[in-house]
């Protein structure tokens, strides 16, 4: 069978792009495949984060993951930290990696920013980090959003250089990428060239999952438009970045084409369609948020799908390390 692995970090605010290019995917696709999501708190720490903060965040997104369909005891949800596989691997692609591959990696130029030399060493070596997720389990597919494309091909490049190292053909599979739905790049509310983020300052260039229906309403209000109606093809959206975002959002939620929406509002104003949009918002996202909110309060319960998510994890790519471990020479006495 075909074995999924997927990460969110547990960074705070997650949002609608998190969702409609994740979250939702992995729900649906649960039932198709064997199924590992996990909340990757290893690779949140590449930036600063509270030890306060990151522990209640990694409760609520496992909150958010259960709340929008993910079942804990089909699926194996775990934090990342609670298995030291993932480490270790990550440690021998370290070595496996060449620097001119994470050189090009355009995500640590964007976050590392001006101030490249003040960035840690864990930000630069994220993609190893992320290649071992992957295949500490073998995983044969991982869904992501677009932003995630580059990562992924370098996870295959250290498979492939891993496997002709070692002379060990097919050892690592070449893990395909699942990139799904209409909404596989939700841009920002205030900026329609830049991917919505949990780390952009402002709160109204996201809305959040925890969002109450007033705040989702408020924030589709005040988001960056043009003069211009809707129009009635797609092709009239290509110059209009914005007015793009929201109608490629309201075609996801719906779980229709950007073509089947323009169709039904081409031509309206753009005040009308933003409270459609908002109410479908409301709609689709209302519920999960509730259902947070109750589980957020049930610790120990959520540390009780942690746990057994992680030691389910580690059955699973524990005998996978071992062999790797022999392959690379190893002594285990
Ligand atoms: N804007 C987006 N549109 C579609 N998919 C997105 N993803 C993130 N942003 C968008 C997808 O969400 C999954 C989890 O992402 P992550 O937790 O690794 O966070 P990220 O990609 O670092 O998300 P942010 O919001 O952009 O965080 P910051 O601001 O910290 O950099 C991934 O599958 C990702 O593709």
């Amino acid at each position: 069978m075909s074995r999924i692995f997927s990460g969110i970090q547990p960074t705070g605010n997650l949002h609608l792009g998190n969702y409609l290019g994740a979250v939702r995917n992995w729900v649906r696709l649960q039932h198709d495949y064997e199924s590992i999501y996990c909340v990757v708190d290893l690779h949140a720490i590449t930036v600063w984060q509270e030890p306060a903060e990151l522990r209640r965040a990694i409760r609520e997104v496992t909150a958010i993951l259960i709340a929008a369909g993910i079942d804990p005891k089909k699926n194996i949800v775990f934090n990342q930290s609670q298995n030291p596989d993932h480490a270790q691997l990550a440690w021998i692609f370290n070595c496996v990696a060449r620097l001119g591959w994470l050189n090009r990696m355009t995500q640590f130029k964007e976050k590392a920013g001006k101030d490249r030399e003040n960035a840690s060493v864990g930000l630069y070596s994220y993609p190893n980090l992320m290649a071992a997720d992957i295949l500490a389990y073998k995983a044969t597919h991982v869904p992501v959003g677009e932003d995630q494309k580059q990562h992924l091909e370098l996870a295959r490049d250290i498979a492939q250089k891993f496997n002709n190292d070692f002379g060990v053909p097919g050892f690592f599979p070449l893990t395909e990428p699942l990139i799904l739905g209409e909404a596989t790049r939700v841009m920002s509310l205030r900026d329609g060239a830049k991917k919505m983020s949990k780390s952009d300052p402002s709160d109204y260039s996201r809305i959040n999952l925890t969002d109450d229906a007033d705040a989702i309403a408020q924030k589709i209000r005040k988001a960056k438009t043009d003069p211009e109606p809707l129009p009635s093809e797609p092709a009239g959206l290509e110059a209009r970045p914005e007015a793009k975002n929201l109608v490629v959002i309201y075609a996801a939620l719906a779980d229709t084409t950007v073509a089947a929406v323009l169709r039904e509002v081409g031509g309206q104003q753009f005040s009308a369609f933003k409270q459609r949009l908002a109410d479908l918002c409301v709609e689709k996202l209302g519920p999960i948020a509730g259902e947070m909110n109750r589980l957020i309060a049930d610790t120990a319960y959520l540390d009780a799908v942690l746990r057994d998510g992680a030691g389910r994890a580690r059955a699973l790519s524990r005998p996978i390390l071992d062999e790797v471990m022999d392959i690379v020479g190893f002594v285990r006495a």
